[in-house]
């Protein structure tokens, strides 16, 4: 749980990064319409939850700095007992006021009036410029007049690179159920099974386990479907001797967790099978070792094409020399994605990889990112040998930076061919 005082310090640093005679506006996600009256499980949008720790849709959160003063208000749905009936209770703005160190919390109705007074006399304009929320077209005639306009999310998506304790310790919440899932999924009997049976045991320990939901849609992959890699059919019949790529992790209480485990149908690898799957699992390992206080994550992708590239020759499924080969990005074919990426309220956390001047950030104390090689062979691919086709690996897990190198928070997911296989009988 992530206390009020923490949001609170959030919104001090933001106010700290904004100019003087300036406004930013952070507005709740919009509830979004299946059909007719029927509405999508609503989730409050990441940048607005991480200053403002508030869940409930048609609120703002406004910054107003000048010189002289700042102030930060809330804005909130009014109490309704006709619509809280239908569709659950409002906090309402005396409650609000009590629970949230803000300046002045106001009902949503004022918003527009509020802003054209905070607008009054500035000159900077923060809000997101993705946002498409029809209450920036409300307060359009005022802030088209101010002469700068910066991209509020971006600024939010730098703060949120660094994870204090208690988020990793939901992001290890998150994990500790993904865990229960994974190894449940390797316990399960597949064989004659559908991938999406095998979805439901998965999302099943997540709900069952107090998840918010899962952190992405699932990814249950047999055989070749795992060649495809944003594959989410999950409608094939699991076959003997196939290998099954799992992409999935839940959301706890907003913190994501992100992890694929490769396992085998039956429960036993074949020998291809264990030369690919240890290929790649020696590749992450060794990514893994290089997370430290200012590493660089363009390193890491180096030095895993690199790694990923020898060992694809040394199988036979690259034919030549290694430096050649990575010049010509041969390896590619079979390695097309990133080595990682930030995660945290997001499971691709939107924290930049660069900083405005274009210099790459740094790993640091509090970061926490996945470690994903993998290897993907189709199997119409004549070019590799007939063993090897068919086939696609994956190896994920989620990595916190620490003072003087990284903590492996998944580390407890099974993922040696042994721990999988021991797990599978
Ligand atoms: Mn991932």
């Amino acid at each position: 749980m992530i206390l009020e005082a923490q949001y609170q310090q959030r919104r001090e640093n933001f106010l700290a990064r904004m100019s003087h005679n300036s406004v930013a506006v952070f507005l709740s996600a919009s509830n979004k319409t299946r059909s007719n009256d029927t509405h999508y499980p609503y989730r409050q949008e990441s940048n607005f939850y991480y200053l403002s720790g508030f869940k409930e849709d048609n609120a703002a959160l406004v910054f107003v700095k000048t010189k002289e003063s700042t102030q930060i208000v809330l804005f909130v749905q009014k109490k309704d007992e006709t619509l809280e009936l239908w569709n659950g209770k409002r906090l309402g703005e005396k409650e609000a006021q009590k629970l949230f160190r803000v300046d002045k919390v106001y009902v949503g109705e004022d918003f527009t009036e509020k802003l054209k007074e905070f607008l009054k006399d500035k000159n900077k304009f923060y809000y997101d410029f993705a946002c498409e929320d029809a209450r920036l077209q409300g307060i359009k005639s005022v802030t088209q007049k101010l002469k700068t306009h910066v991209n509020a999310s971006a600024l939010v998506a730098e703060m949120r690179l660094i994870k204090s304790d208690s988020e990793v310790e939901l992001i290890k919440q998150a994990l500790k159920i993904t865990k229960i899932a994974h190894h449940k999924a390797m316990k399960f009997e597949k064989q004659g099974k559908h991938e999406y049976e095998l979805q439901a045991e998965i999302e099943y320990i997540f709900k069952k386990n107090g998840a918010s939901s899962d952190a992405y849609t699932s990814i249950v992959a047999c055989g070749n479907s795992a060649n495809t890699l944003h594959y989410i059919e999950n409608d094939k019949v699991f076959e003997e001797n196939e290998l099954v790529l799992i992409d999935a992790g839940c959301e706890f209480d907003y913190y994501a967790s992100d992890i694929t485990r490769t396992i085998p149908v039956s429960g036993k690898f074949t020998e291809a099978q264990k030369e690919l799957y240890n290929m790649v699992l020696d590749v992450q390992l060794h990514i893994i070792d290089m997370i430290k206080p200012h590493a660089m994550k363009s390193a890491l992708q180096e030095k895993a094409e690199e790694l990923l590239c020898r060992g694809m020759i040394k199988l036979g499924i690259l034919k030549g020399n290694s430096k050649e080969l990575l010049k010509e990005k041969a390896h590619k074919k079979y390695y097309p994605h990133g080595i990682g990426h930030w995660m945290g309220l997001d499971v691709h956390d939107s924290s930049p990889y660069r900083y405005d001047d274009n210099k790459e950030i740094p790993f640091l104390k509090g970061m926490v990112l996945t470690i994903e090689p993998g290897i993907y062979i189709d199997k119409d691919d004549k070019n590799v040998p007939a063993k090897y086709r068919g086939i696609g690996i994956r190896i994920e897990d989620n990595i916190l930076v620490t003072s003087n190198g990284h903590k492996n928070l998944s580390k407890k997911i099974a993922k040696s061919i042994e721990e999988i296989e021991a797990l599978s009988r």
